[in-house]
């Protein structure tokens, strides 16, 4: 896939793959907030993330990539849904409440999307590929740690509140939601998680939400492309 990079003019566009929980955030941000993503959609599995031209898109040749106007790019999930977020109410005017917001993202990146991504990766979209069992102890150890910690928090939660904020729901809502939704697909059971399960379900009734699949929710758990 040809990934040429002049500087341009033109809608933003969001360098993705199919099935990136990372690349959903933004999705669900644009799908939300009423803005417009133009979707260039790589495959991981066909190397072009590998390909050297993706290098001058993505320091880190990760998606997603939010691809400004003029052509300067954006990494890092948390780094995109920040400046998408600005002037939204998505991004709370209040500075304990940011503060809460950027906690959970933080959290986020560091206990919760490593090892769930891992689990779905290893047991649902490639079960083939070798791995060490004991890699996948630590991930599911890991997985249910921070998914005890949503859970907490959100058994605590007064009515109609968010995960950091209280009268609107945050990026962290956002960040926290894709790897959690396919938790199951790395066979990790959200049974006993109620108030995960309903916060889940709150975040799916809000207007304008995208699914995995553009109007497909009941593909969010695919383990294919489509
Ligand atoms: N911390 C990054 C993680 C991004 C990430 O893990 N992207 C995955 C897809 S969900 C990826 O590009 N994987 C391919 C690779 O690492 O080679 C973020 O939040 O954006």
């Amino acid at each position: 896939m040809g990934l040429s990079m002049p500087s341009r003019s033109g809608p933003m566009r969001l360098h993705d793959t199919q099935r990136s929980g990372n690349a959903w955030k933004v999705r669900l941000l644009a799908g939300f907030t009423g803005r417009a993503l133009e979707r260039r959609t790589l495959s991981i599995d066909k190397g072009d993330l590998k390909a050297p031209e993706f290098s001058a898109v993505s320091r880190f040749r990760q998606v997603p990539v939010l691809e400004l106007e003029d052509g300067r790019t954006i990494v890092e999930s948390a780094a995109i849904l920040f400046f998408l977020a600005q002037g939204t109410s998505w991004w709370p005017d209040d500075s304990a409440e940011r503060v809460d917001v950027l906690t959970w993202m933080s959290f986020e990146q560091s206990r919760h999307m490593h090892p769930l991504a891992q689990l779905r990766l290893h047991r649902s979209l490639h079960p083939s590929r070798p791995v060490d069992p004991r890699d996948v102890a630590e991930w599911e150890c890991k997985a249910s740690q921070a998914l005890a910690f949503l859970e907490e928090r959100l058994s605590q939660a007064k009515d109609g509140e968010w995960l950091a904020t209280v009268h609107h729901p945050s990026i962290a809502d956002i960040a926290l939601y894709p790897y959690t939704r396919l938790a199951r697909m790395g066979h990790i059971d959200l049974d006993g998680l109620p108030h995960v399960r309903d916060w889940l379900s709150r975040i799916e009734k809000l207007p304008n939400y995208t699914a995995l699949f553009p109007g497909r929710l009941e593909l969010n758990e695919s383990t294919s492309e489509i």
